[in-house]
């Protein structure tokens, strides 16, 4: 198997972002990427085979393939498709505010992650309007790409976050039947949690929202995340600390309290153990520091 490379993309090093259309998708062996690939099916069919199953994608499937998950294609009849090829982080994604549409969840994480084990259920499907609106995002991406005018990359970068803001709010009206339900859901309880940083969650609340048990959202949860709801809300919340710590001059007392710790000193324990660090030492280092993109990591 092999590893297609960032660098056979992206022009420039420092803007990791690439279109490449396939009209029509040839054969293609299985093979992993050390960037991220977003798939919008144009036309067509063809089977999409990946090392959990395979199955056969058509006309307005969008989905995402993280780097190291292996795939390829096969069967195919004039199977047309896009592939935007990224690295989030270099173009500011994940971000905060866009966290809170459910289907930024649906699209980036739970659906990858339930895919094969919903038996491509809860995948995710354009109507043909959607699918045009999001074609145009990518073909002004493109133009951008090719025609390298001065403000290029703001522009391009600029359709990108669009396209993404786009897809995410497609998949977010929750009005699926079965399990895409459920699966929306989900996203409901990740966007619920990075709307309350300023204080401690129950558990109750969070089940209120998934409308499953506590030890189906507790599965669940450690199959998207690697946590447990509430550790991974622990963690959203430490990342706003990590905010307050580098752009504020609240102390530590205030900023234990903004996020939700009645205790300084269970807040400094807890800060400590995920930053491996303790707060004052962090803001030491990073103070006036730029905000890294939101991300409350995976604890894997
Ligand atoms: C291939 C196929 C792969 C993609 C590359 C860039 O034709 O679509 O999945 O990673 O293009
Ligand atoms: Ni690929």
């Amino acid at each position: 198997m092999y590893t297609l490379r960032a660098d056979e993309f992206f022009a420039d090093p420092g803007f990791p972002l690439a279109i490449a259309s396939r009209d029509p998708q040839p054969l293609f062996p299985i093979h992993t990427h050390d960037f991220s690939e977003l798939v919008l099916v144009i036309g067509g069919t063809g089977v999409h085979f990946t090392e959990e199953g395979q199955y056969q994608v058509i006309p307005g499937d969008a989905y995402i393939i993280n780097g190291d998950l292996a795939h390829g294609y096969k069967n195919l009849d004039d199977l047309v498709l896009i592939n935007i090829i990224f690295q989030g982080a270099g173009l500011g994604i994940p971000d905060r505010d866009l966290s809170s549409i459910p289907g930024y969840h649906l699209l980036f994480t739970i659906e990858p992650a339930y895919r094969y084990r919903d038996r491509f259920q809860s995948r995710l499907r354009l109507s043909p309007q959607e699918l045009d609106r999001a074609r145009n995002l990518t073909e002004a991406i493109e133009r951008e790409l090719s025609d390298q005018n001065p403000g290029y990359q703001f522009m391009a970068r600029s359709y990108f976050l669009q396209l993404i803001g786009f897809l995410s709010r497609a998949f977010g009206d929750g009005d699926g039947s079965g399990i895409a339900r459920q699966r929306y859901r989900l996203g409901k309880v990740i966007s619920y949690m990075e709307h309350h940083r300023d204080r401690m969650i129950r558990i109750e609340e969070l089940t209120g929202i998934s409308g499953s048990s506590e030890s189906t959202l507790l599965r669940d949860f450690k199959r998207i995340t690697g946590s447990s709801p509430l550790e991974y809300h622990l963690r959203i919340r430490i990342s706003r600390a990590c905010e307050l710590l580098r752009s504020s001059s609240f102390s530590i007392t205030q900023v234990a309290f903004e996020t939700g710790f009645e205790d300084s000193n269970y807040f400094s324990r807890q800060f400590k153990r995920i930053m491996d660090v303790p707060p004052r030492e962090y803001r030491r280092h990073h103070f006036g520091t730029p905000i890294a993109p939101h991300s409350p990591g995976r604890s894997r």
